[in-house]
């Protein structure tokens, strides 16, 4: 329903053009104006249902490929010769199964999917309701070991630098895939998402794959009563695939307002992880956040308080039901004020509630959780893993000296 509350009746220059070119006699005018207003009327509400809100773009997978003949060996020769995008640069398609190297190459979803080149991109065009948040969700894998950038931008915007820059160096993922997510607001109502490998590599064929660009509306988060803090359950975030089991990484993030999950900010130097009920073990309803970078791995949220009254921070620590064995901990900070929760994983889920109990020195107090040690997954992959947190409440104490 909320993207029927935007009439975008100027979204449509083109039909506009085509009624206006209809309209051949003056006096034919009047009856074509209200025709005009109708056909606007229902290509408008046509746009609307299109507009996606939760989900895959149109071929966000690339299951619907090029004909044979816009294809040399794999390499894509049409700007638009994959449905629904458009390319510029060295694109090839890839198919599940097929070799490079000594490597094969796995697909995230379904049996197709693209590999940027030096300086390629793709794009296509989508409908959003101006105003609102959104957050794009891709999978990406690298192709060979050294380091690798993906450049998104969504355009237009009224910002000056409104593009994220996701560094693809850090595997997580067992199987070479890792997913992102980034959020933005919509200026315009039609905007133009652009996914760009700005690599220089000498070899061509080592630019990363690219699968499964979806989007999802983010509703704007509120603290309630019984939370002082936005989404303090971790429910409102990026869109998840249901066919990808290794969750979605959030990059460090500057501005919060950006933020793909509402309220909170990444503030260290590495991505969190978004992962879902469907493939992982979550503390409390369907999402959580695992610290998956140690120290490095961080968010924070900053909520105003009052000078001297006391707050209880409470929370979950947990482990995903990842293979995610050992010892660990979860510093939990309330601006100065700081508390250790020790949980000890067997990797195969459960938790432990952590609590903190502060007076406030400020009206706003920065509240912070980081993992103490790094981990790495016991499936011989090598991939970093870490605690959940997940079910994190701030609530004022009207007795603290009660008991
Ligand atoms: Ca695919
Ligand atoms: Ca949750």
């Amino acid at each position: 329903m909320r993207g029927v509350s935007n009439k975008p009746f100027n979204l449509n220059p083109v039909l506009a053009h085509l009624v206006l070119d209809n309209n051949l006699s003056l006096s034919l005018c009047m009856k074509m104006e209200k025709l005009k207003l109708i056909l606007v009327l229902f290509f408008a509400a046509c746009y609307t249902s299109l507009s996606i809100t939760d989900g895959l773009l149109a071929n966000g997978d690339f299951e619907k490929g090029p004909k044979a003949s816009e294809l040399k060996g794999s390499l894509v020769t049409g700007q638009n010769a994959i449905p629904n995008w458009t390319i510029s640069g060295m694109v090839e398609y890839i198919k599940s199964g097929q070799k490079q190297g000594d490597m094969v190459l796995v697909v995230p979803e379904g049996t197709h999917a693209v590999r940027l080149g030096n300086e390629a991109s793709i794009k296509q065009k989508i409908q959003l309701v101006k105003g609102m948040f959104y957050s794009l969700t891709f999978s990406a894998a690298r192709t060979c070991a050294q380091e690798e950038k993906l450049n998104v931008s969504v355009l237009p915007t009224n910002e000056k630098s409104d593009w994220g820059v996701f560094p693809i160096q850090t595997m997580y993922g067992s199987n070479g895939w890792d997913s992102y997510a980034c959020g933005f607001r919509a200026d315009y109502p039609l905007l133009e998402i652009v996914i760009h490998n700005p690599g220089m590599e000498e070899d061509p064929a080592c630019g990363p794959l690219i699968d499964s660009v979806a989007l999802k509306l983010l509703n704007p988060p509120k603290r309630t009563r019984e939370n002082l803090l936005k989404n303090g359950n971790f429910e409102e975030g990026p869109y998840v695939s249901p066919k990808e089991s290794w969750g979605v990484l959030i990059p460090p993030h500057i501005e919060d307002a950006h933020s793909p999950l509402p309220g909170w900010m990444v503030e260290s130097l590495k991505a969190v992880k978004y992962i879902d009920s469907d493939h992982f073990s979550v503390p409390e309803g369907k999402r959580a956040i695992e610290l998956v970078a140690g120290k490095e791995s961080a968010i924070a949220q900053v909520v105003r308080t009052t000078i001297g009254k006391v707050y209880d921070l409470t929370f979950v620590v947990g482990d995903a039901n990842n293979s995610c064995e050992g010892s660990m901990g979860v510093e939990a900070f309330a601006g100065k004020d700081t508390v250790q929760v020790q949980y000890q994983s067997k990797g195969k889920g459960g938790f432990v509630r952590g609590k903190l109990r502060f007076k406030a020195v400020s009206t706003r107090t920065r509240i912070r959780f980081l993992s103490t040690f790094y981990t790495m997954k016991n499936d011989n992959s090598g991939s970093l893993c870490g605690p959940v947190i997940d079910d994190v409440k701030l609530l004022g104490v009207r007795y603290p000296n009660a008991l």
